[in-house]
């Protein structure tokens, strides 16, 4: 019999399914080893987008599904699911696009993804499978929702705690509640007394019933707000800063976005800036993932400065990394959405400025800090004191300062800041240089490194000649004791924009009273399940001002008004982010059927903690997850807030959600355009000598691109598995290069992992006979030394996810095997072990014919014996006075002195020295023994 891949990998896979082959016991059910090492190995899971996968997408998954095979022959326990994550704007435009409900193409999306999937022969444990949509599911989304709802973020603690203690706090005074209802530990203390402000602390029960609900809801890790938001109209919903480009167009999709007021819920992520940035140092990340977090959380390190406005009581706090330069500054900025801007405009000024505070705040931030545009601005008429020189300093507005970093407000020093150097310039303010520096004129460019103060001096402090670091601490002190400043910690990052304006998402479990209450619905009264509905479509609107719809504005009275104590509520109209339900879906995987708790105790324990030993400080969590570079600010820094937050409030064990994470490139293709520049479908095109065709007109290959829709070079993982096999397409989608890499796909190429396969068959079967060609003779020594290399080679590559060069191994063994009649057993159960992981099939396969009745996936892996691996042996020809005596064999390592010796003892040699004296022995490495004995 021929190798009839298809028959093989088929029947295979129907005997995974039919003997649960992957199924993992969790702790208390049958077949659960508590003392077995477990491995949790995690896919980045896929959204069931209409298209299915491409040939690029397995590459991943092909990756894990090795470890997962690999780990399980270790001995260890191992947890390998997959799901979907199907809420969200994919599946919503699909289904607004073909004018069917979502819950219909998200499930026949799903179905055909997994017959896909199944297809590649992945040893996904199915019976875990989950679907975010799912309200069994999603019901513990919501529970999640309610987590944060009721919690607040304990500074003491530096963790999350229930909201109810918040409140105790504040009844047992031990809080107190200071202007703009920030906590403050003592009514003495706080920002207040430091500025010489009204200190205007208060006692809980100095507090209306509204200001107290007010207070709890400021600090609140989920609350509402009315903040700047990205609309899109054309979307009819609003983005997170990550989804809008640099162009100030939606990432998906292309269309404009404003900025306009509106009333969300946030979540305050930006209190765990600090553990989100610390904890880096505990999980095994790649380096760019973790810089690309640790910019995004953007620390800064500074301090806040106060300055009076002339003639006014109002203070302007500016936020500076640079307090050195507090001498240098010579006018301070508003942004334009500060709210001071309108109290300190003088009359004259009013016109100007409104017009370009209106205008200003259309613009995208990047758009706003961009340093190579030109500077504008307009000056308010007024002015404010330079703390430590008393010098008054021209307050203007200007949209290089954003409202939303720091204070929104500045000092500026054009000789040592760029940007306020060429806003200097622009207006003809001064330049006075207080940090000195040789090589730079300061009234040319601003200098903006390290140095040395100069012209930094008033009757109380000199920072004259100190070095930059050494002022900066200096000038804070005497601010700080002076009241007038302190050290203060900056982040870039922003709390988390969480409602969106459509219906395909998790409803909030959240009630609008009628007098604009919030109340938070119980846990038993989860899940809320998304009304039936016909008309599903996002309000989209043209006018960016047009008062904001949602779908779920649309839903019947019977779905969106709850009467309860005598008042009509309204359910909140908005729902959770399509990022919500990939947060945690990794802790669900763990137990996904348990209907009391979103993971039982025991089983998180078990598959989220590790008990790794190697002195390394250690998150524990998910083993290796592994998915793309793209997700690194968003999924990653979500979900480790989600789960930072749960480990506060116990509900799980370990600080960090995934304790390595691993990023596969991509696959790429070239795509080919026409005469117009579009993209013509890759798979139409032929090759015609020097030329591209694609029906009858020629087309110009492009460069080549990651594979997908949008260049229309994608190809499909089953057409490839019905021409060579899915064991061929693993293998290849493997040997391509490193798994970090990206690499280019072509379709010619997986002829030779083909032909690999086939040659494997033919060593293992006689394709006429179907007779098993292997014999019970041990393997000869070379052979065996061979095949413990291999396995040692294959071993190493597997601990290292290097599987194109295990794969080559496994070739050269191959071709090794292809001369002998027949295989020694030893050698052919070794070898197919070895290959299992990555060519699964053709392996169980062979696995049955070499009479074994189980199958190979918890076979014990093959060990290599370290004494084979020792290098082999060497026979040397020894001359005496040109004439060959004799010949000796010797380990190849030999070193000169004991080839020397060997050939000196050899008696045929003796007889031919007989009592001459030895001269000289020359050893040519490899080659041969001279003696010369005269
Ligand atoms: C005075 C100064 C002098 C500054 C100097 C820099 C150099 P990072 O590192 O990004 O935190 N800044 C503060 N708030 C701002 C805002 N809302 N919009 C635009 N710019 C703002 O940068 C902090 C520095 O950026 C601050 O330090 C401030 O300028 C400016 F020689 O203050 B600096």
């Amino acid at each position: 019999m021929k190798y009839d891949f298809a028959a093989i990998e088929s029947k295979w896979q129907h005997f995974w399914q039919a003997n649960g082959t992957f199924a993992a016991a969790n702790p208390g059910q049958c077949g659960f080893e508590a003392d077995r090492p477990k491995f949790y190995v995690l896919d980045m899971f896929p959204y069931p987008s209409g298209v299915g996968l491409h040939v690029g997408h397995p590459l991943g998954y092909i990756a894990t599904d090795i470890v997962a095979r690999y780990k399980r022959m270790c001995g260890a326990a191992v947890l390998h699911p997959m799901g979907y994550d199907a809420f969200g704007l994919p599946a919503e435009q699909f289904a607004v696009e073909h004018g069917v409900h979502p819950r219909i193409t998200t499930e026949q999306n799903i179905t055909n993804m997994t017959r896909q999937l199944k297809r590649l022969g992945l040893s996904y444990d199915w019976d875990r499978c989950l679907t975010t949509t799912d309200p069994d599911y999603h019901r513990w989304t919501q529970w999640i929702f309610l987590q944060l709802y009721n919690s607040w973020f304990d500074p003491t603690a530096g963790a999350a705690r229930p909201i109810e203690q918040l409140r105790q706090k504040l009844e047992a005074e031990v809080l107190y509640v200071g202007p703009e209802d920030e906590l403050i530990d003592s009514p003495a203390e706080g920002l207040g007394a430091v500025t010489g402000m009204p200190i205007g602390a208060r006692k809980w029960h100095e507090l209306s019933a509204n200001q107290r609900t007010a207070v709890i809801a400021n600090h609140r890790l989920a609350y509402m707000d009315e903040i700047d938001v990205n609309w899109c109209p054309a979307l009819g919903t609003v983005l997170a800063n990550e989804e809008v480009t640099n162009e100030g167009r939606s990432e998906r999709g292309n269309h404009p976005v404003f900025k306009r007021p509106l009333r969300q819920w946030m979540l305050r992520i930006t209190v765990y800036a600090h553990r989100l940035l610390e904890d880096l140092e505990l999980v095994k990340w790649p380096d760019p993932i973790k810089t690309m977090q640790r910019n995004w959380i953007g620390r800064s390190e500074g301090a806040l400065v106060d300055f009076a406005v002339v003639d006014r009581d109002d203070l302007i706090r500016v936020f500076t990394t640079r307090p050195d330069t507090l001498f240098g500054a010579t006018y301070m900025v508003l942004a334009p959405e500060h709210p001071l801007v309108e109290d300190v405009t003088s009359n004259s000024q009013h016109q100007k400025v409104d017009q370009y505070c209106r205008q200003a705040v259309q613009r995208s931030e990047i758009d706003r800090a961009a340093e190579t545009k030109s500077k504008t601005g307009v000056f308010t008429g007024a002015c404010a004191i330079n703390p430590v020189s008393g010098q008054r300093l021209p307050i203007w507005i200007a949209d290089y300062v954003m409202m939303g970093y720091g204070t929104g407000a500045i000092m500026a020093v054009p000789a040592h800041d760029q940007r306020d150097h060429d806003f200097a310039r622009t207006f003809g303010l001064p330049i006075i240089q207080v940090v000195a520096e040789d090589s730079v004129d300061v009234q040319v460019e601003a200098f903006e490194g390290e140095g040395t103060c100069v012209n930094s001096a008033n009757d109380e402090v000199s920072l004259n000649s100190l070095t930059t670091a050494e002022a900066k601490h200096a000038i804070t002190q005497w601010l700080d004791m002076k009241g007038l400043g302190k050290t203060q910690v900056q982040y870039k990052l922003r709390d988390w924009l969480f409602s969106r304006q459509r219906y395909w998402g998790e409803p909030f479990p959240i009630l609008h009273g009628p007098d604009g209450e919030i109340v938070a619905l119980d846990e038993a009264e989860l899940p809320v399940e998304l009304p039936e509905m016909e008309d599903f479509a996002p309000c989209a609107s043209e006018d960016p001002n047009e008062p904001v719809q949602t779908p779920l504005s649309r839903a019947p009275d019977s779905w969106k008004a709850v009467d309860r104590d005598g008042k009509r509520y309204t359910r909140e109209l908005n729902t959770m982010p399509q990022w919500a339900g990939s947060c945690w879906y990794y802790l669900r995987f763990i137990d996904p059927a348990n209907s009391e708790r979103f993971v039982g105790r025991e089983a998180e324990q078990y598959w989220m903690v590790s008990d790794k030993k190697d002195g390394h400080p250690h998150a524990g969590g998910v083993d290796l997850y592994v998915g793309g570079a793209e997700h690194a600010v968003l999924h990653l820094l979500y979900a480790r807030f989600w789960h930072k937050v749960l480990h506060d409030l116990g509900h799980v064990s370990t600080p960090e959600p995934f304790g390595r994470l691993f990023n596969q490139g991509y696959i790429q293709a070239y795509a080919y355009t026409d005469e117009r520049g579009v993209y013509v479908p890759a798979e139409e095109v032929k090759e015609d000598g020097q030329r591209f065709v694609c029906n009858g007109q020629q087309v110009r290959q492009e460069k080549l691109g990651k594979m997908g829709k949008s260049l229309k070079n994608a190809v499909a993982p089953d057409e490839i598995c019905e021409r060579f096999g899915c064991d061929s397409l693993r293998l290849y989608e493997m040997y391509l290069g490193p798994l970090d890499q990206d690499k280019a796909w072509s379709t010619k190429d997986i002829v030779g992992q083909s032909r690999f396969l086939h040659r494997l068959w033919r060593n293992f079967v006689n394709e006429e006979t179907n007779e098993l060609l292997v014999s019970d003779k041990p393997a000869g020594e070379d052979l065996r030394r061979m095949l413990h290399s291999t396995i040692k080679r294959v071993t190493d590559d597997m601990e290292t996810m290097s599987y194109n060069t295990a794969i080559a191994a496994l070739i050269e063994l191959n071709n090794e095997l292809i001369s002998a009649k027949t295989t020694p057993r030893d050698v052919a159960e070794t070898m197919v072990l070895l290959l299992s992981p990555i060519a699964p099939h053709i392996s169980e396969e062979l696995w049955q014919r070499l009479g074994h009745d189980q199958s190979l996936a918890y076979e014990t892996w093959p060990i290599y014996d370290k004494a084979l691996l020792v290098q082999q042996q060497v026979q040397y020809p020894v001359q005496v006075n040109g004439r060959l005596r004799g010949r000796i064999t010797i380990a190849t390592d030999a070193d000169d002195k004991a080839i020397e010796s060997s050939a000196l003892a050899e008696q045929a040699v003796k007889d031919a020295i007989g009592d001459n004296p030895v001269r000289k022995v020359i050893i040519v490495r490899n080659k041969m023994v001279n003696i010369v004995a005269k």
